[in-house]
């Protein structure tokens, strides 16, 4: 396999479970970008490196994000699960050597979407919730969707992660709200 260093410095940094969930997420992207005629090279390393701020050591988590001069917005600060994706942008730069940009981006808003997702981002955010090794009630009806209508499950995806949100009481990230209204603006969507 090509760039074997990337799969040693990730999987040291992150942890095996961690790694193996990333080499899934990456075969789900290159499937995805498969099937709607995307560059399977760099949904490959998007979905590989998707995690990469997930650092085991969580103490590293805050240094580097101060190190690196990442602005966390009060959403950010409030849930510490969403700093992994503005460092792993960062860390895919400096210490993967990533410079493409649309490779870069989907790192950064795997977590909450945004407005205006390209296609690398929508492949990285849906092979996030659909790899092999996620179980939930209604995952085989995402999985589904992703190949039918890759629009209408990012949009589904967001609002169960909304929904999630809510029950616990947390905040909701502007991104992710905004995400769903432009998916839900997007066409007349009949029932799901
Ligand atoms: O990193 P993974 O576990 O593979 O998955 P992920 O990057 O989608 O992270 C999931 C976590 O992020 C989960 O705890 C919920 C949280 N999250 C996702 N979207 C939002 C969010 N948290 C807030 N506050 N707002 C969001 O919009
Ligand atoms: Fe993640
Ligand atoms: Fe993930």
């Amino acid at each position: 396999m090509e760039k074997m260093w990337i799969h040693e410095k990730l999987k040291n940094s992150i942890g095996i479970k961690r790694y193996e969930h990333s080499v899934n997420v990456m075969n789900v992207s290159i499937d995805l970008a498969n099937h709607y005629g995307y560059s399977t090279k760099k949904a490959a390393m998007a979905g590989l490196l998707h995690d990469c701020g997930k650092l085991q050591d969580k103490k590293n988590i805050l240094k580097l994000t101060q190190d690196f001069g990442i602005i966390l917005d009060n959403v950010t600060k409030n849930n510490k699960e969403l700093i992994h994706a503005l460092l792993g942008k960062e860390l895919a730069k400096r210490e993967y050597n990533v410079d493409d940009e649309e490779i870069l981006d989907a790192i950064r808003f795997h977590t909450t979407g945004r407005e205006n997702m390209n296609l690398i981002e929508k492949i990285v955010y849906i092979a996030d919730v659909i790899e092999p090794n996620r179980d939930f009630p209604g995952i085989e009806k995402i999985r589904n969707m992703a190949y039918k209508d890759i629009d209408r499950s990012v949009l589904y995806s967001m609002n169960n992660t909304i929904k999630f949100l809510i029950d616990k009481g947390w905040l909701v990230h502007l991104d992710t709200i905004k995400g769903r209204n432009q998916l839900l603006n997007l066409k007349t969507w009949s029932e799901a």
